[in-house]
């Protein structure tokens, strides 16, 4: 373990924020201020806020919906994840783009689009670039257990594997794409059993152990800098709400989500600093108010921020 304490308490702060985030999400889409979709992460806070962790200023994410921790991570702030969300003007896209679809290149955020898997080959991309450049940057991506099934997975991989490049795939199986099982999406048992397929290293890892995560992302990093080409990690986890808000995944088993809970990503990373005596009650409880001002300020600067004018529409967009 090399995270000192000072990182741990950082990491510990943005599984906090990427929870807060959501749950505040959550809120102002029950209020009626939210524009689209609410997609949750709960739950899988430890997969984005840990991998997004283990990179280093220059190198380059594609989130997912998934993955509001990792743009955290990355600087991103919780007033532009919620004016996004509510379409509003000062927002990063300026109220024309839903959700996460939002990125900047100068923070090493490439914006994803809906289409799943698509970020695969973009990112491979990103890889091609830096090893052509000859430039010690790694590029990395995720994608869902249903993400894994289509086309765009498999060329964005097969090429990356081919090519040599610094590519990290992040496979969150959550056990369900929207309504759909994963034992209904695919005939292997494990996900990183297909990196065989491409001559890959393929990792499991336990996706509710944020150092775990951190641990399986720093190496796949360190290998794709050293020239040795891309890892497919799969990060078990459980996706513990609908696919959306507006989804009550009555099709998942109670009896599921409950062992889930107990296995919480954020409850077991406090237990873990609290026996290891890695965080005093003094210092979460510092974090937590910290924490919950800027969520309460956030809230207030994004709701008070005004709608685009609708002259404005059609200004940067491609055509
Ligand atoms: C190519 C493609 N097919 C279908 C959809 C519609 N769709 C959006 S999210 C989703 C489920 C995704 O499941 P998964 O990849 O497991 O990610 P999760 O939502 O569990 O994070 C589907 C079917 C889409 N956006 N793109
Ligand atoms: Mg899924």
């Amino acid at each position: 373990m090399t995270l000192t304490r000072a990182q741990l308490h950082e990491l510990y702060y943005y599984l906090r924020l990427n929870r807060r985030v959501d749950e505040q999400l959550t809120n102002l889409y029950r209020q009626g201020k939210v524009v689209g979709g609410v997609y949750s992460s709960l739950g899988q806070e430890a997969i984005s806020v840990g991998t997004a962790y283990a990179l280093g200023p220059e190198d380059f994410i594609g989130p997912m919906i998934r993955n509001v921790g990792a743009m955290l991570v990355r600087g991103y702030r919780p007033r532009d994840v919620f004016l996004q969300y509510m379409a509003r003007q000062d927002g990063p896209t300026g109220g024309r783009d839903a959700n996460t679809h939002f990125g900047d290149l100068a923070r090493g955020v490439v914006a994803p689009i809906s289409v799943l898997g698509e970020l695969v080959p973009v990112l491979a991309g990103v890889g091609l670039a830096a090893k052509i450049r000859k430039e010690k940057r790694v590029a990395l991506t995720y994608v869902g257990d249903g993400a894994t099934s289509t086309t765009q997975f498999h060329e964005g991989v097969n090429f990356a594997a081919v090519a040599k490049l610094p590519l990290i795939v992040i496979a969150e199986n959550n056990g369900w794409a929207y309504s759909t099982p994963v034992e209904k999406q695919m005939a292997v048992k494990d996900i990183a059993e297909r990196a065989k397929a491409y001559g890959i290293p393929g990792v499991i890892v336990d996706g509710n152990d944020v150092l775990a995560v951190y641990e399986a992302a720093r190496a796949a990093a360190d290998r794709a800098r050293r020239g040795l080409g891309p890892t497919l990690i799969e990060a078990k986890t459980m996706r513990m709400k609908g696919h959306a808000e507006h989804d009550d995944a009555r099709y998942v088993p109670q009896a599921v989500l409950e062992k889930w809970r107990k296995k919480d990503p954020i409850l077991r990373f406090e237990k873990y600093l609290a026996e290891k005596r890695l965080m005093t009650a003094s210092e979460r409880a510092a974090l937590e108010a910290r924490m919950e001002k800027e969520i309460r300020e956030d809230v207030a600067f994004a709701e008070s921020s005004p709608f685009p004018p609708p002259e404005d529409a059609a200004r940067p967009v491609w055509a």
